[in-house]
């Protein structure tokens, strides 16, 4: 990353399988534009089992058990998925903000997750299943870089200042 000011950070969004099958990656999208958000890197994928293990991490099985990171990687290899790098002041705290708790059925409204999910945990439990939550976003610094490097290119990654479009055409 070229920009040298530490309150600006880049962070990575996935749109899970879920989010693509309801149709919401355009909402979602909106969301993260509207608070002024630059889009750095967008890309839509079927993930393989390779990239899926490289992105949960054996940290996910130590935090939440191998059985959730073992559903979680069945999830990501179930469907396409929208890989967003974001860029923004103080992005990572303020997009997982905006994702809302893991859990849907607790998310706050207002939160992606609260708005457009309520399965709770107890319910996908009794399944056996993972809960569908929608979206992932960075942790923290560490995660988002690692992951930034899990799905893009550095080439993948774009600078650019969002006014110098509207500049040259006028
Ligand atoms: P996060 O997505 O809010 O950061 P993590 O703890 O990193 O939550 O878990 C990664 C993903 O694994 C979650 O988004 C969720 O889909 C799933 N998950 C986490 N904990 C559980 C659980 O206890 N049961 C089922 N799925 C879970
Ligand atoms: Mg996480």
């Amino acid at each position: 990353m070229t920009n040298t000011c530490e309150t600006i950070q880049r962070t990575l969004v996935l749109l899970k399988p879920d989010a693509v099958n309801r149709g919401l990656v355009g909402e979602i999208l909106h969301r993260f534009e509207r608070v002024g958000m630059k889009i750095v890197g967008l890309k839509m994928v079927w993930p393989t089992e390779e990239t899926a293990l490289k992105h949960y991490t054996e940290d996910l099985a130590i935090r939440r058990g191998e059985h959730v990171r073992k559903l979680m990687v069945e999830m990501l290899v179930s469907g396409p998925i929208v890989a967003i790098a974001l860029e923004g002041i103080e992005a990572i705290e303020l997009v997982r903000k905006m994702v809302g708790g893991t859990e849907p059925k607790a998310a706050a409204p207002g939160t992606i997750r609260g708005d457009y999910a309520h399965v709770s945990f107890k319910h996908a439990d009794a399944r056996q299943v993972g809960v569908l939550n929608l979206i992932h976003a960075s942790s923290n610094e560490d995660d988002a870089r690692q992951e930034l490097e899990v799905w893009f290119d550095a080439s993948e990654l774009l600078e650019f200042d969002p006014h110098y479009v509207k500049q040259t055409i006028v």
